[in-house]
């Protein structure tokens, strides 16, 4: 018969209603609860971009439709996906003690984030073996990084291909793509930690695919801490570029993320744009992948070419 296989999908999480967006927040801040003040300034947030009940779906549809993709390229095993998130329910935790609970003994995981770093996808891995190591769960195959998956960079280079249609041609040289990720704090480069050379490579690959005449990283999001976080933050990034090269067009391309949810409907299409009408010029963002076709048959390459090394 088919190997059982499990399909452990992580990813960060987001709260289903607005009642939930204090114990995620606490979730985020490692047990601490926010400020009233920090607290009504992430409501805003979620407000802001039209509340929160879509978002928590996305990640529930890519899931979805990763298993049954995979299920159709396999003849010899049967895929199972369970969601483990970050912040809030399912934790990662409670779907390794759902595999068990079904038998499932082993399993591949796929961090919804494709650039690996020891704060994002070390951490997800590293709580899901763990918790397998405590309980006598299944056994993982791992996949740390996917950023320069043919597939995903080609997502990108059409959606940027598309955005340049709607531009005019004598005005292409007057247009910059922005590449960015989340911020993390500065004190991960002297860990020699990998990731921003990931996004600096995500980068070239898709603007060498896109044939993009002007290019460059950048990072968003970054937390509200006294530590220094990494930078160029893509607000000031943006007015950085226009005063020196007077571009009339930004692209921004948040390729460290997947899905349309608050720090790309928030600190993309609302902050970045803020930037974008002051200094008079147009603003672009091409559709993230969410759970368009093309994307979850970049995901399940990604976990066919896992499987594939292992034998
Ligand atoms: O739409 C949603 O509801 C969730 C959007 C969301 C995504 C996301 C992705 C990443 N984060 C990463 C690192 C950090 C670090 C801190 C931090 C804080 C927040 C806060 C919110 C939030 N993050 Fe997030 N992140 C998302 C949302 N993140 C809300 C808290 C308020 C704020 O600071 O804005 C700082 C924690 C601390 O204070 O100690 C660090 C990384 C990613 C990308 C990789 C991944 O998706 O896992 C890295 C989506």
């Amino acid at each position: 018969s088919n190997k059982k296989t499990g399909l452990l999908i992580m990813a960060y999480g987001t709260p289903r209603s607005l009642d939930e967006v204090e114990s995620y927040y606490t979730h985020i801040r490692r047990g601490r609860k926010p400020s009233p003040e920090q607290l009504q300034e992430l409501t805003e947030r979620y407000e802001q971009i039209g509340g929160i009940s879509p978002l928590a779906k996305i990640t529930e549809e890519q899931a979805q439709k990763i298993e049954e993709e995979v299920n159709r390229r396999f003849s010899d095993r049967e895929f199972k996906s369970y969601l483990g998130l970050k912040h809030i329910d399912p934790f990662i935790e409670d779907a390794v003690h759902q595999m068990k609970e079904d038998g499932v003994e082993e399993a591949v995981t796929l961090v919804l984030a494709p650039h690996y770093s020891t704060f994002s996808v070390k951490s997800y891995n590293g709580r899901a073996v763990e918790e397998s190591a405590k309980i006598g769960g299944p056994s993982f195959v791992t996949i740390d990084s996917w950023y320069d998956e043919p597939k995903y960079v080609q997502y990108w280079a059409d959606g940027i291909k598309q955005t340049f249609h709607t531009i005019p041609e004598d005005e292409h040289d007057k247009t910059v793509v922005i590449f960015s990720a989340h911020s993390l704090p500065e004190k991960i480069l002297q860990m020699g930690d990998p990731y921003p050379a990931q996004l600096q490579e995500t980068a070239d690959l898709i603007a060498e695919k896109a044939n993009v005449p002007h290019y460059t990283i950048g990072w968003q999001s970054a937390g509200n801490t006294p530590e220094p976080w990494i930078g160029p933050d893509v607000q000031d990034l943006t007015r950085d570029l226009y005063n020196e090269h007077g571009y009339k067009h930004f692209i921004y391309c948040p390729v460290g993320f997947v899905a349309d949810h608050l720090e790309v409907l928030y600190d993309n299409d609302y902050e970045c744009k803020v930037v974008t009408d002051e200094l008079g010029v147009n603003y672009y963002r091409p559709e993230m992948p969410n759970a368009r076709p093309e994307f979850i048959d970049c995901l399940a390459t990604v976990i066919e070419n896992a499987l594939a090394k292992e034998r």
